[in-house]
């Protein structure tokens, strides 16, 4: 899920040939380099050699250099023939826009078209054999996007916007990490990455879309009023809905995604109430408030969430 050796996409693995042949001619080298070591202890002479005095030592010096020379040119062009294949230019990509705020990612789909744009959070959903360009940016302080079996590190600076290029070749689940130490929970910022077939991406696509479907349970729907009533809507957005707020993550959705708090918990009923109940025993620091709910309303609004797929 998140090996830079098990690349899934055209980035990575241009990374990855780069890594295997820095192996391959590193190791051979450093073998060579303590052999001759051991072998010029082996043969030390009690005056010590000097070039002029010894041909061979001279001979095998320079072949040496030049050795050193050709494989640092190998591994300096190979470097070079990656880089250029990171950053070469892509047609009809996905354009996605992640924000890196404390301790989460928003993930934005953008279109020319205003009304195919939705916003998620912490998943990254992308098409296999299709080109994805990212936006970086970041709401507070440095992050650093890191999907390794897509593509290396990027950074999100305040005040910068950076761009990536990601084209997964491979459907599977993996697994994204911020990989630039942010605050007290920059461990538990991961980012669920999602390569599907472009007829399941779409699909995905089109029910992101959608609003949330009003609920037909009673606890539900009592869950939907509480959560619009009270301080949540302040920060979550439920498209559908009066909860507009846009400092905490998009739950139009919630329950589609495999884990909540940005990978800190796995995603279901008990770890859902457990979270709205005291968010600081699950992620200390974490900007989300505890919200005073009577245990009925938290439990509607539990019912409620979990309706949100
Ligand atoms: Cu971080």
């Amino acid at each position: 899920m998140q090996s830079a050796l098990a690349p899934a996409g055209d980035q990575s693995a241009a990374i990855e040939r780069v890594w295997d042949l820095m192996l391959w001619i590193c190791v051979p080298m450093y073998v060579l380099v303590l052999l001759a070591l051991g072998l010029a202890f082996w043969r030390r002479r009690p005056g010590g050699y000097t070039v002029e005095g010894d041909r061979r030592i001279a001979v095998g010096l320079t072949a040496f250099v030049v050795l050193i020379a050709g494989l640092l040119t190998v591994l300096t062009a190979s470097s070079y023939v990656a880089d250029r294949r990171l950053h070469a230019p892509v047609t009809d990509p996905v354009n996605v826009r992640i924000t890196a705020k404390q301790w989460w990612w928003q993930v934005e789909y953008l279109d020319a078209d205003p009304s195919k744009q939705f916003t998620t959070a912490n998943e990254l959903h992308l098409p296999v054999d299709r080109p994805a360009r990212i936006e970086l940016r970041t709401s507070d302080v440095i992050h650093s996007l890191w999907i390794p079996v897509l593509n290396g590190k990027e950074d999100l600076i305040p005040g910068h916007d950076n761009t990536i290029v990601m084209t997964p070749r491979r459907t599977g689940a993996y697994r994204g990490q911020c990989a630039e130490f942010c605050g007290l929970q920059h461990a538990k910022m991961a980012l669920e990455v999602q390569v599907d077939s472009a007829g399941a991406f779409d699909a995905w696509k089109a029910h992101q879309l959608a609003s949330a479907p009003t609920p037909s349970t009673p606890t539900a729907l009592a869950g939907m009023h509480d959560f619009t009533a009270t301080a949540c809507a302040m920060c979550h957005t439920i498209a559908g809905t009066d909860a507009g707020g846009i400092t905490g993550p998009n739950l139009t959705h919630l329950a589609s995604r495999r884990t909540l708090a940005a990978g800190a918990l796995p995603l279901n009923r008990g770890t859902l109430a457990a979270w709205i109940a005291d968010p600081q025993a699950h992620k200390p620091g974490t900007n989300m408030p505890v919200v005073a709910l009577q245990p009925r309303q938290l439990a509607n609004i539990v019912d409620y969430l979990m309706t949100l797929q």
